[in-house]
C-alpha cells in the first residue's frame, strides 16, 4: 500500500511546511521561498503566510503538493513493548516483585537549562493528568534539575544507589544533544557502571529508536507522561531480575 499526505482529499499529497530564509521580506523573498519549496519536491507551491522575522530574515508557510509515496509496511520500528499500567498496578508490581523502593534519578545534563520536561516526569503534581514519579510510593525519585554535568550525575547516581538514570535533552541546535548524550554513556562505560542502571532519555527530538542508537535503554519523545515511563521502569526491572 502506497501512501501520500492527506490535504483536501485522500492521497492528494497536499502538505504545509514552514521555514525561514535569510532575506528581507519582499517580492524576491516570496519568489525565493516558492522556488526553494519546488527544489524540495513540492509542486504548485503557494505562499500561505509570510512574515518578517528581523530586518534580514523572513518566515514562510508554504502550501503545495508532494508527489512522493511510501509503503508503511516496509518500515521496521523498534518500539517499547511494555504495557501501560496504572498508578496502583505499578506500585503493586514493584512491591510484590522487587520488594524494595526503586531509586530513580533525573536531570537535564550539561548545557541544557530546560527543566519543564524533566519536571513533568518527576514532579508529584504531575503533567497531563498523571502523577509524577515523586508521587509513587514505590519510587524514591530524585530530580537534580538542569545543567548537571555527566560526571556529577553519575557520582550522585552511585551515591544514592539509583537503579535508573533519567536524562532530559531539549536543545538540539548543532546536535549538542547527541554530544551530551554520548558523553554520558561513554563516561558510564569508562567507569564500568553502564549496566548498573536503566539509562533513559527524553525530550522533544528523542525517539526510542534514536535513544537505542545512542546506547540508551529507552527513549521518550514529546507528550510523554510519568505513567508511561514508570510502567517501563517497573516492568523492565522485573524482567531483568528474572
Ligand atoms: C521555556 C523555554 C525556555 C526557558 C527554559 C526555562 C526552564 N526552566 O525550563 C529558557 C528561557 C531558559 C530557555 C532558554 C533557551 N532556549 Co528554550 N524554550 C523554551 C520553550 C518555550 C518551552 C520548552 C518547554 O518547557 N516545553 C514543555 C515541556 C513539557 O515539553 P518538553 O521539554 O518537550 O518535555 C516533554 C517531552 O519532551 C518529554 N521529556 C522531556 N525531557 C524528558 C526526560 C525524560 C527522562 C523523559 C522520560 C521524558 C522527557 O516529556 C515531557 C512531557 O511530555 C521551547 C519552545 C517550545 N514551545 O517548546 C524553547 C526551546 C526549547 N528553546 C530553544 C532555545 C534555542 C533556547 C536557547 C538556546 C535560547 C538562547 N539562544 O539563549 C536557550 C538555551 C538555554 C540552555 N542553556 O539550555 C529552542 C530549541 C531549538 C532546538 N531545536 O535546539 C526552542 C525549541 C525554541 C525555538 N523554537 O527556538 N528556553
Amino acid at each position: 500500500m502506497q501512501i501520500r499526505p492527506y490535504g483536501d482529499t485522500a492521497n492528494d499529497g497536499v502538505v504545509q511546511l514552514s521555514f525561514t530564509l535569510p532575506l528581507p521580506l519582499g517580492s524576491r523573498a516570496h519568489e525565493a521561498a516558492r522556488r526553494y519549496a519546488m527544489l524540495m519536491g513540492i509542486s504548485n507551491p503557494y505562499v500561505a503566510h509570510a512574515e518578517s522575522v528581523d530586518t534580514s530574515f523572513s518566515f514562510f508557510v508554504i502550501y503545495g503538493t508532494c508527489s512522493y509515496t511510501l509503503d508503511p509496511e516496509q518500515i521496521l520500528v523498534d518500539e517499547l513493548a511494555h504495557a501501560e499500567l496504572d498508578f496502583y498496578a505499578i506500585n503493586d508490581l514493584i512491591e510484590k516483585e522487587l520488594g524494595r523502593r526503586v531509586t530513580v534519578i533525573g536531570a537535564a545534563i550539561e548545557s541544557d537549562a530546560h527543566t519543564v520536561g524533566i519536571d513533568a516526569i518527576f514532579n508529584a503534581k504531575g503533567f497531563a493528568g498523571n502523577y509524577g514519579l515523586e508521587r509513587f510510593p514505590a519510587f524514591r525519585a530524585l530530580n537534580l534539575g538542569a545543567q548537571i554535568s555527566c560526571e556529577a550525575l553519575l557520582r550522585r547516581a552511585s551515591a544514592e544507589q539509583a537503579e535508573a538514570i533519567l536524562v532530559s535533552q531539549v536543545v538540539t541546535q548543532k546536535n549538542v544533544h547527541i554530544h551530551n548524550l554520548t558523553k554520558l554513556i561513554e563516561l558510564a562505560e569508562a567507569e564500568g557502571v553502564r549496566d548498573r542502571y536503566l539509562m533513559i532519555v527524553g525530550g522533544p527530538r528523542i525517539s526510542h529508536v534514536f535513544a537505542k542508537e545512542l546506547g540508551y535503554d529507552a527513549g521518550f519523545g514529546p507528550g510523554s507522561t510519568a505513567i508511561t515511563v514508570a510502567s517501563y521502569i517497573a516492568q523492565e526491572l522485573v524482567s531483568r531480575k528474572g
